[in-house]
């Protein structure tokens, strides 16, 4: 609190940091005050002063216009937020603004989605008394790019879409151009936006108050009958979507500024890429193959053709010759059910998913140091950061959202650490890049150690009260041939000194990792050293620190949390504990399968040996993305039954006996848990395409 100041002569508590406008937001309503180049998720800029309010440090003094959206409230200051004067002015500036922009914008129809013509009916203008200024002759379309359009007749230089790709990408595309009544919006050394360095993340379409930038998806110009929040499909980002809907079809997706995950942000993949759902290519209805040539059936007929050859292979081999394998694209609420339909109905353990091939080195090696499998901290911890160190990840690129804050903090300053042998993009924003040899993390993270086990940098007393056998490691890591590891990385040591000492030193340092650290053969002993490293400088267990694997899936965390893996139940119990057993008997009231079973490479063994029958897959294109795919084709095709739900005709779907038609995120309802484990809800935006059903 920092004192008190007036509105409408009632006094208000200041909170630190609030300017004018945010003080009258917080305590006498959103919409008191008209606004146009504010934005949300930027920065106050104070260009169009639509947001001018009447303040006077005294009870009686005299009064001033201030634009309140970049002007801090001062203590004992008197706010009139809506004056005769103030009103007078606010209908002048807009006037201004309009004489930049068609004249027809107040009776335009195409644009009642037009935010500009919503503050101009706000303010109570009718009619522009000021001839048309020049800045919206003259001006050629950019039809150059799939997704975004450009129509800088209607441009008002408010700069909300300059700012967005500063402030939200950082990818700096747009400027400002030219002066006084030339000034205007280029993009990159004044090209299209085909030929910039645009990523296409139509933050500036989004942030742009009339359609001088839109969506080619022409989500703008018209209103949609609905509006569905949901959770993105692509990545363990987890962004929050709007999704626009009309008869019963996606129209358009914009980012919501309310959501914590991505303030107002997407990618172009969770912005743009969504018409796949209605794609002609979508499998549509239930198939049994015969013959060699897939046939489509019903879905009674399909059930019951399942259910007998289950049956038959249960009764014949016993339930483990039965696996199956979850998709972390699918909800929690799907991975729970077909985890306990394994376990409870067929009789076994055999569930696994697509974390195999991807994190579960993380949620082991964080389960040996930690306990538990899991980021230990959240995205938004980045704003209390100091360093970064992001080792075998390239977020720009795989998780561009949770990419473009971590620019946005270096760009501020804060130190950032690569461990990659690629110059990925964040290497450009990095102090210290070491550039390893691939498959030699241990090495140049057992340096780390070592240097700062050397400058006696060591956190003594988070080491005492929070750890366990540290003499030993100590001696360990100071026994290390520092020439050794600095051949076998090729990393030069003084490199590696100065960003142990950068890590150690700074107040808050939070890890990232990616599959440059899970995909390699040490993928889980390299988590534990990152987890080591994080221990002995105590950056665990407060905002602005910890370990945070960047989990790969939209929902893989969720499906490891359901239980889709063979040696742990819902709820990560160890399935080699009899009490763990008696416990899920008692809670399925059902016998409950006693050994653990077998992982995704294990079944396809399984199979070569005879020992596996069906296989019930959902949501994965193994054939596609497991390693040695004649092995994995050789394995798959030995079955007696397998069976694929899946939204396409996979290259895995191709071998299938059965084919079932899924649903897509957009189609149905649930929740996906991200990469933070933010539980988030999945709300169906329209009805399943063709015969399909939720999974
Ligand atoms: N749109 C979309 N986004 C996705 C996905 C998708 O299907 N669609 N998939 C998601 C999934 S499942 C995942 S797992 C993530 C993956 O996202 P990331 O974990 O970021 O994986 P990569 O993008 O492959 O980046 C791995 C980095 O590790 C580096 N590297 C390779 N070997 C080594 C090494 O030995 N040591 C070190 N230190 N670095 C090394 C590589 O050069 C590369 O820069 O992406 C997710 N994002
Ligand atoms: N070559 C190659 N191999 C890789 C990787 C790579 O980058 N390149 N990455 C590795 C990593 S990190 C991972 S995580 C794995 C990922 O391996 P997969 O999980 O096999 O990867 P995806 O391609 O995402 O396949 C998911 C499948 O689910 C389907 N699907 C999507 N949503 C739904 C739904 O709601 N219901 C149903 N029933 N199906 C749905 C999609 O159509 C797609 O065929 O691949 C690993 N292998
Ligand atoms: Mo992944």
């Amino acid at each position: 609190m920092s004192g008190i100041a007036y509105i409408d002569n009632q006094a208000f508590e200041i909170k630190d940091g609030e300017t004018i406008l945010s003080f009258i937001k917080r305590n006498s309503g959103e919409d008191i005050v008209p606004t146009l180049c504010d934005a949300p998720n930027l920065e106050p800029y104070g260009a169009c002063r639509v947001c001018s309010v009447d303040v006077s440090l005294k009870a009686d003094g005299p009064m001033k216009a201030q634009a309140s959206c970049h002007t801090p409230v001062t203590a004992g200051s008197y706010i009139f937020p809506s004056t005769k004067r103030i009103e007078k002015l606010r209908k002048n500036i807009i006037e201004l603004v309009l004489t930049d922009h068609p004249l027809d914008c107040l009776t335009c129809e195409v644009n009642n989605n037009c935010e500009l013509q919503e503050v101009a009916a706000k303010v109570g203008i009718r009619d522009v008394r000021y001839p048309a200024g020049k800045n919206h002759l003259d001006k050629k379309k950019d039809l150059s790019h799939p997704y975004m359009t450009s129509d800088f007749s209607k441009c008002i230089n408010c700069a909300r879409c300059v700012r967005a790709c500063d402030e939200v990408q950082g990818q700096f595309v747009l400027s400002m151009a030219g002066r006084g009544f030339d000034s205007h919006i280029i993009k990159g050394m004044n090209t299209t936006f085909d030929e910039s360095a645009c990523v296409s993340c139509g933050a500036c379409a989004q942030a742009c108050p009339t359609s001088a930038i839109s969506d080619v998806f022409e989500s703008k110009s018209i209103v949609p009958q609905k509006k569905v929040r949901t959770v993105c499909t692509y990545c363990g980002v987890g962004c929050n979507l709007d999704v626009a809907v009309s008869d019963d079809t996606v129209k358009s997706i914009q980012a919501p500024f309310d959501a914590e995950v991505n303030q107002g942000h997407t990618c172009l993949k969770g912005r743009y890429a969504f018409s796949f759902y209605n794609h002609p290519d979508r499998l549509k209805e239930p198939m049994i193959k015969k013959d060699g040539k897939f046939v489509e059936v019903s879905w009674d007929e399909v059930y019951d053709f399942i259910a007998n050859k289950f049956t038959e292979i249960k009764t014949k081999f016993g339930p483990d010759y039965i696996a199956g394998i979850s998709s972390a694209r699918c909800t929690n609420e799907e991975n729970y059910l077909m985890q306990k339909f394994m376990r409870v109905v067929i009789g076994t353990n055999n569930i696994d998913s697509c974390a195999r091939v991807c994190h579960s080195p993380t949620a082991l090696g964080m389960q040996r140091t930690f306990g538990t499998g899991a980021a230990t901290n959240s995205v938004v911890d980045l704003n209390y950061t100091d360093c970064m160190m992001v080792i075998g990840a390239n977020p720009t690129a795989s998780h561009p959202v949770t990419g473009a804050k971590m620019k946005q903090v270096a760009m501020k300053g804060k130190t950032l650490i690569i461990i990659d042998p690629r110059k990925t993009e964040l290497t450009k924003y990095a102090q210290f890049h070491l550039q390893l040899r691939p498959g030699t993390n241990a090495a140049v993270l057992n340096m780390m150690l070592y240097y700062i086990i050397q400058e006696g940098l060591e956190d003594k007393k988070f080491i005492e009260s929070r750890t366990e056998g540290y003499d030993e490691f100590r001696k360990e890591i100071l026994n290390l041939d520092i020439a050794e590891l600095e051949k076998v990385s090729s990393v030069d040591r003084n490199l590696v000194r100065e960003a142990a000492i950068a890590y150690a030193s700074a107040g808050n340092a939070m890890s990232f990792h990616g599959l440059g650290v899970t995909e390699h053969s040490q993928g889980t002993f390299t988590v534990m050293l990152i987890a080591d490293l994080a221990m002995i400088t105590g950056n665990i267990g407060r905002r602005g620190v910890g370990v945070n694997p960047l989990r790969g899936q939209n929902n893989v965390q969720g499906a490891a949390d359901m239980g889709c893996q063979p040696y742990q139940g819902a709820g990560y119990y160890d399935l080699k504990d009899p009490e763990v057993i008696q416990k899920y008997e008692l809670f399925y009231k059902n016998p409950f399968p006693k050994q653990v079973g077998y992982k995704i490479p294990e079944m396809y063994d399984a199979s070569l040996n005879d020992k596996l029958k069906a296989v019930w897959i959902i949501g994965e294109d193994l054939v596609q993305t497991d390693p040695n795919t004649h092995h994995v084709r050789k394995a798959l095709e030995k079955l007696d039954l397998l069976i694929v739900q899946e939204l396409f005709m996979s290259e895995t779907a191709k071998m299938a006996h059965v084919i079932l038609p899924g649903a897509s995120f957009l189609e149905k309802s649930g929740t996906f848990t991200n990469g933070e484990r933010r539980i988030q809800r999945v709300n169906k935006a329209v009805e399943p395409v063709g015969n399909t059903k939720a999974d």
